[in-house]
């Protein structure tokens, strides 16, 4: 059966190291479309919640459910391959963009890539190179530029077509075109998806569902972007300070 985007989080406390907890009490419940944000200082927890997600660290206390199934139940291969990454340190390998795109799918076919770089709006830098989807991509894609990695790791999650995504945004910053790019790119890869999103702009995270703020591990105000200016607390100094 496939799964359908439900996660939810109970009770959640995690640690990296016996006796310092770093997740504290975390309760979340998001739907299949729903977009989840995560903001707080360096340090809160924002990525960790995501490791747990697709399971890279395995939780002791609490329970984290996918369609209602604890994901300790769920075979790490099958959960992960329902889930992308976006966006944070894309890893692109030695091989032409279209096998970048392709990356685990490797059934897609080009019409499918090609598609997929389309919504991403990839599609229109790709056919602008002399090579175009063939064009050779040293490792890590170094000559591309950052806004263009984005852009290729958008695609590349169009491809995979998961059911839930994990957008942790680049802290670098990308010229107001490309950007523009990536968050229409975003925007259409989001829909239909759950997708938690860690996020340093506060633009990307005005039209959330649900915001969570995340301070030592513990959520200390959720809400969506009017509910939490109007609670002026740490989401509404983080807008103004
Ligand atoms: P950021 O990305 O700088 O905005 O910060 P967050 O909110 O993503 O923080 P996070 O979840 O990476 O780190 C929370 C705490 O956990 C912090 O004290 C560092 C620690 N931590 C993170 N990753 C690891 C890890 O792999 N091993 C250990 N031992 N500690 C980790
Ligand atoms: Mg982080």
């Amino acid at each position: 059966i496939p799964l359908r985007g439900y996660i939810t989080f109970k009770d959640v406390n995690f640690g990296y190291d016996e006796g310092k907890r770093v997740l504290k009490n975390i309760n979340l419940y998001a739907k299949p479309g729903q977009k989840i944000a995560f903001v707080g200082s360096t340090g809160a927890g924002k990525t960790t919640v995501t490791n747990l997600i697709n399971r890279f660290y395995e939780i002791n206390d609490g329970t984290i459910l996918f369609d209602g199934i604890d994901i300790r139940r769920i075979n790490k291969h099958d959960l992960r391959s329902t889930m992308s990454i976006v966006l944070q340190d894309v890893h692109l390998f030695e091989g032409t963009i279209k096998d970048n795109i392709r990356y685990g799918r490797l059934d897609a076919t080009d019409e499918e890539i090609i598609e997929a770089a389309k919504l991403a709006n990839a599609h229109y830098f790709i056919k602008n190179l002399p090579n175009g989807y063939d064009t050779m991509l040293t490792a890590d894609g170094m000559n591309l530029s950052q806004g263009e990695r984005q852009l290729l790791s958008i695609a590349r999650a169009a491809v995979a077509d998961p059911t839930i995504l994990i957008l942790d945004e680049a802290t670098s910053s990308v010229d107001t075109r490309t950007e523009k790019l990536i968050v229409e790119g975003m925007d259409k890869l989001m829909e239909g998806r759950t997708t938690f999103v860690i996020a340093h702009r506060l633009s990307t995270v005005r039209d959330s569902d649900a915001i969570m703020v995340l301070e030592h591990g513990e959520i200390i105000e959720r809400g969506d972007h009017e509910e939490l200016m109007n609670l002026k607390g740490r989401y509404y100094e983080l807008n103004t300070g």
